[in-house]
């Protein structure tokens, strides 16, 4: 009896240790917890996934990897091998492990060269849903994932069953090629997945003034994903069967979204499911129909398999561009409830009224002086003007018993109308009186016209407000207080989440990666950070080796989560508790937003790892500052042309031929710099037929001048050549049709004579070059054009994009 006491004393304090998640994570298996062994083996093989046989990336043969799976309090060794010819990593995702295990290249962890096996060891815990993905580049988008599963040690659910569900994108093409051609800037994969918004779209909806005002803000448009994927799958497949399972039978889903980019909502057919855990942390349970995931999250569920039929679980990609289904059950399909395209007009012409200061500098001229507090003020959501908030439910299938549905006016605070950031008490209290699932936003009735209100809530294409209203995480409650002792001292950053959609680079406060250091914080201290998105696009921001809390509505009982996805122009508080040591990535989980520079090096600054001597952190951080090289020729009846571009962050080549049959030719290489996002510095040489029609004499000048890409989207080129010439240049394209684009040019050139002696009697020369044309875009890398330059005349011919 005495024994068994101690026994059970014993287990208890062994399941305290374990369980104290706020303790350092220690190397090694010390408390001699039973080891649970995995190897994988990453292979570079034929894939098909969507149709086509492209080179895919395989872990054990699979695309996802296998499920690990462990019970809470053993101790994992995990090999992993590399049998292709490049380097490759795992991250362990969500996992709270030793620094060196977290699996960074060049940051935590040394990468895994080719044919060499890392060996992963940590102790397990915690419990709950996770996953491992590759970190290195864009390793993830090629199959580099797969799930973990760690059951509690407790069961404290009542399911009989349970089943994986990890969703991904999948892309045809090779990732890298796929970012070079956001990097061009390209309307391609928006007209390829019909999500393009061209002119007369536009105009037939009335939003033209809407479109005139995202184009003074230098952008195209709302957009919500960037890529074209042909598919989007369900543990590695369009459509999935589980017939195995019976009726009644109450089944727990753990379902991760591996996606590279792509952001889903998630809908049930049959009886409603109830919502049990959200990235591996139990919530209170919640009855929960369309529910979001954003990239990187991990959502668990119960639900009942029908009694007569089969219920599909449905994705829908975020921007309504695809969906895949896996069904549970047999007999006849108990459809999942669809969730309607996104009305992008719509969101722009809501977006135009709400007067959202958008185009956020991603490029600061000076990225050493960061100012977060000054962007915040300057950028975003002008509220200034006061905004109310109407109680309107926009999401049906929410049933949460926590939000009563409410009917009429209500007062409300919204984070962002300058709250005091160092009291949290205020915020709190602030929060618990609104109630963001059924938030409209519109102007005091003095800012807007009279009949604005009526209009807005007859619109039934209230999709663009339910991009404020439905992304809100206010059903997740912790079923223990989450909160942090008192007398921890807080530690407040901002992060201002900026973007330059035209040239995708993506950065924090303006600055991306490659431009800055590390975030130092301290153990035993609160880190506070508010991410305040100015962008168009939703980003999920994670953190590496730690949960934060998300707060929201629910105060003291806010989720902890690893993930958190801010949506456009909203602002989210997170905190955490600083209980680890070394360097942790802190980035968003859209791979091509971290590629872009979306990312940060969060530090306890303790000294580096010996180990990770000869893998310098440089190399993670050039990753985000690669150069991106495209071209494009012209081959048409009346001319030939080229252009060549390599780009990165700063610094940009560009080579630029056009030659006339009719005997006129113009060549020009220059290097330019990006002061900011749209203003830059360059200098060159330029090569010109002096006499029209003739190559008898050609002209070279070297060329300075600047380049400015200004507000409703022109080219703007001002320059003078070493004779002294000065010119101005202007262009503009302008997508008109889903595939038709039109364009133009115009050149003014100036000579006093300066340098060359003008004819007799004149003391003035110009020049004037203009040029105009229309575009058909066939396909991602063809188009049929046609033009008239006044050098060379009009014709017509094909433009191809490499
Ligand atoms: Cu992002």
């Amino acid at each position: 009896m005495k024994n068994t006491l101690l026994y059970l004393i014993f287990f208890f304090l062994l399941n305290l240790g374990l369980n104290a998640q706020t303790e350092q994570s220690i190397e090694g298996n010390i408390d001699n917890l039973p080891v649970h062994e995995y190897t994988l083996e990453i292979n570079e093989e034929m894939v098909n996934k969507a149709g086509k046989d492209v080179m895919g990336m395989t872990i054990n043969g699979s695309i996802p990897g296998p499920t690990l799976e462990f019970n809470e309090g053993e101790y994992a060794i995990i090999h992993v091998k590399n049998n292709m010819d490049e380097e490759t990593s795992i991250h362990w995702h969500g996992i709270l492990l030793p620094n060196f295990y977290d699996g960074v290249p060049y940051l935590s962890t040394p990468p895994i060269e080719p044919g060499k096996t890392l060996k992963y060891e940590f102790a397990i815990k915690q419990n709950g849903t996770y996953w491992y993905h590759s970190h290195t580049m864009l390793q993830e988008q090629s199959g580099v994932f797969g799930s973990i599963v760690i059951q509690s040690k407790e069961k404290n659910l009542e399911y009989d069953k349970e089943l994986v569900l990890m969703l991904s994108d999948w892309t045809n093409e090779k990732p890298m090629d796929v970012l070079r051609f956001l990097k061009r800037g390209t309307e391609w994969y928006n007209i390829k997945k019909g999500t393009a918004t061209p002119l007369n779209q536009v105009i037939a909806r009335g939003a033209l003034g809407a479109q005139f005002d995202f184009w003074r803000q230098r952008m195209e448009g709302a957009d919500i994903a960037d890529i074209y994927y042909p598919a989007f799958l369900i543990n590695g497949q369009q459509t999935m069967e589980y017939p195995d399972f019976k009726p009644g039978e109450k089944i727990r889903l753990r379902i991760i979204d591996g996606s590279a980019s792509t952001s889903f909502w998630m809908t049930f057919g049959g009886e409603t499911p109830t919502l049990v855990s959200a990235d591996g942390k139990d919530v209170v349970p919640v009855k929960k129909n369309k529910t979001f995931i954003g990239v990187a999250e991990t959502y668990d569920f119960i639900v009942t398999i029908p009694q007569n039929g089969k219920m599909e679980f449905r994705i829908t990609a975020q921007d309504g561009s695809g969906t895949a289904s896996a069904y549970l059950g047999r007999g006849e399909i108990i459809a999942a409830p669809a969730v309607p395209k996104p009305d992008k007009i719509g969101m722009m012409q809501k977006m135009a009224k709400m007067d959202m200061k958008m185009g956020a500098p991603a490029l600061k001229s000076n990225p050493k002086k960061d100012e977060p507090y000054k962007m915040k003020e300057k950028w975003g959501m002008q509220m200034d003007k006061g905004m109310k908030m109407e109680g309107m439910d926009h999401s049906e299938m929410d049933q949460i018993p926590k939000a009563p549905k409410k009917e009429g006016m209500e007062d409300m605070v919204h984070p962002k109308m300058g709250l005091p950031i160092d009291s949290m008490k205020t915020k709190e209290m602030d929060h618990s009186k609104m109630d963001h699932s059924k938030m409209d936003m519109k102007m005091e009735p003095d800012s807007i016209p009279s009949d604005r209100g009526d209009t807005m809530k007859k619109d039934d294409g209230m999709q663009g407000m339910e991009l404020f209203s439905e992304y809100n995480y206010d059903y997740l409650k912790s079923p223990e207080k989450t909160t942090y002792d008192e007398d921890v001292p807080v530690n407040e950053i901002l992060l201002n989440l900026t973007g330059n959609m035209s040239r995708y680079i993506w950065s924090l406060n303006g600055i991306p990666l490659s431009e800055t250091d590390k975030i130092k914080i301290k153990g035993n201290q609160v880190t506070r950070i508010t991410l305040n998105n100015l962008t168009m696009m939703h980003h999920p921001m994670h953190l590496h080796g730690h949960f934060f809390r998300v707060i929201n509505k629910n105060g003291e009982y806010s989720p902890l989560k690893h993930t958190v996805n801010v949506p456009p122009m909203q602002e989210i508080t997170i905190e955490f508790y600083g209980n680890e040591y070394g360097d942790w990535f802190f980035h968003c989980h859209i791979l091509y937003h971290m590629m872009g520079g979306m990312a940060r090096v969060i530090s306890y600054d303790t000294p580096r790892d010996p180990r990770l001597k000869e893998y310098p952190v440089s190399n993670l951080i050039q990753e985000t500052n690669e150069y991106y090289t495209w071209g494009m020729v012209d081959a048409a009846s009346h001319m030939a042309g080229m252009n060549l571009v390599s780009s990165n962050i700063r610094n940009q080549f560009n080579l630029s031929a056009e030659y006339g049959w009719n005997q006129n030719i113009e060549a020009e290489f220059s290097y330019e710099y990006y002061l900011n996002d749209w203003f830059r510095v360059f200098g060159g040489v330029n090569l010109e037929n002096e006499i029209e029609d003739s190559m008898g004499q050609i002209n070279t000048t070297a060329i300075a001048g600047i380049r400015y890409f200004t507000p409703f989207m022109f080219n703007l080129d001002v320059r003078v050549d070493s004779k002294l010439r000065p010119q101005i240049g202007l262009s503009r394209a302008i997508t008109i049709f889903p595939r038709t684009v039109i364009f133009g040019r115009y050149e003014y050139q100036a000579d006093f004579g300066w340098v060359d002696d003008l004819p007799q009697g004149n003391n003035f020369k110009k020049e004037v070059t203009w040029s105009t044309g229309i575009e058909y875009i066939v396909s991602k890398n063809f188009s049929l054009m046609g033009s008239y330059d006044n050098r060379f005349g009009a014709g017509g011919g094909l433009s191809i994009r490499f």
